[in-house]
């Protein structure tokens, strides 16, 4: 009787067990959510990515893999199709640009108009602001969850053959920029030659000369050893292009609300670090002091600057007058960019700097 108690106990737990699995798989996580990156781990993008799949293995107990797939890899080096394909499942997040989500999510080019927002203090309100809500908003709306801010930064151009100093210094230039429309625009109206092309190639088309210059921020200059190629780097902040981490919404919206919150906070923190790192020595002490203070950051960060001229570049700063010069060759550029993201969204923008 005994043994047939425990025969019926046991099938019980097979049963139950039986039943048990397909739940338990459903309830359950993938063993690797993929994160789409377009650069490579070296640079602090790719740092702040490394350091957001830490964080969440970490605030989840190691619940949450994520693993980021460096250089658009997932995308065949297809950087524009991030958002595309993230909001359609293929990809679970990504640690990207508003330059690369723009192709779905055009509200993004609020970033992008021509000598518009110049400072970070600008830019930081923009994104706490309703411009900055905006984009999310529209991420939402398209199937992606944003979740945190991050920063490639103020761009900056580089060429190999003379200093940029006002824009006839452009003319005739061939200029690498990314597959965006506003780029080609902005600096056809400057009278270079621009061809856009995905980072991929970009960097083989800087190391066999096929264009003379580019434009990026110094958290890119400096990993892709831009002074190998190109002698001139003018600082001009014409533009910026933040990083959103963001997730599918689906994907997302069935996470457990522990789980939500731990993936959101360590996007934050990610986020708070990976800026901090790509301002580092353009603010003053203040990104060093958050690295030192909240991150207990001891790894040197050179100062951006002195390393492009301690590699014999030469770094022109512009003056308030030379700027103008370039804001007003762009006008038309931004006239006619700031009418097909609506009026709305750029009085919005306006509103959030204090103009
Ligand atoms: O392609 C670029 O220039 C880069 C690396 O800055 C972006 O992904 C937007």
């Amino acid at each position: 009787r005994a043994f047939f108690h425990g025969l019926v106990s046991m099938v019980a737990v097979m049963v139950l067990a039986l039943f048990m699995t397909p739940f338990a798989l459903a309830a359950g996580f993938k063993r690797e959510y993929k994160l789409q990156v377009n650069v490579g781990p070296s640079f602090y993008w790719g740092i702040g990515a490394t350091k957001f799949a830490d964080l969440v293995r970490e605030k989840t107990d190691g619940q949450i893999n994520i693993k980021p797939y460096f250089g658009s890899a997932l995308l065949k080096g297809a950087q524009l199709k991030s958002a595309q394909m993230v909001a359609k499942g293929v990809i679970d997040c990504a640690y990207e640009s508003t330059i690369n989500i723009s192709p779905v999510i055009p509200e993004a080019n609020i970033f992008h108009l021509p000598f518009f927002i110049n400072t970070f203090e600008n830019l930081d309100k923009m994104k706490a602001g309703q411009s900055g809500q905006a984009v999310f908003a529209a991420m939402r709306k398209i199937g992606l969850q944003p979740l945190a801010w991050a920063e490639n930064g103020f761009r900056q151009v580089t060429n190999s053959k003379h200093p940029i100093g006002k824009p006839a210094d452009l003319k005739g230039l061939r200029i690498r920029v990314v597959g965006n429309p506003m780029f080609m625009d902005t600096f056809r109206q400057l009278g270079a030659d621009p061809v856009n092309m995905n980072w991929g190639d970009a960097q083989t088309a800087f190391q066999q000369g096929v264009v003379d210059g580019q434009e990026n921020p110094v958290g890119v200059l400096i990993p892709v050893q831009i002074h190998q190629y190109h002698r001139y780097a003018t600082m001009w902040n014409y533009l910026v292009d933040p990083l959103v981490i963001y997730w599918n919404q689906k994907q997302w919206k069935a996470f457990p609300s522990d789980i939500r919150q731990a993936i959101q906070e360590a996007a934050q923190t990610s986020g708070r670090f990976e800026i901090a790192l790509c301002r580092a020595g353009l603010d003053g002490n203040t990104s060093l002091d958050i690295l030192k203070n909240e991150f207990n950051h001891t790894m040197e960060v050179p100062d951006p600057v002195q390393f492009m001229e301690s590699k014999g570049m030469t770094v022109s700063f512009l003056s308030t007058d030379q700027v103008k010069a370039f804001a007003d060759a762009t006008a038309p550029v931004l006239k006619k960019w700031a009418r097909k993201l609506g009026t709305d969204l750029v009085d919005k923008a306006r509103a959030d700097m204090g103009r």
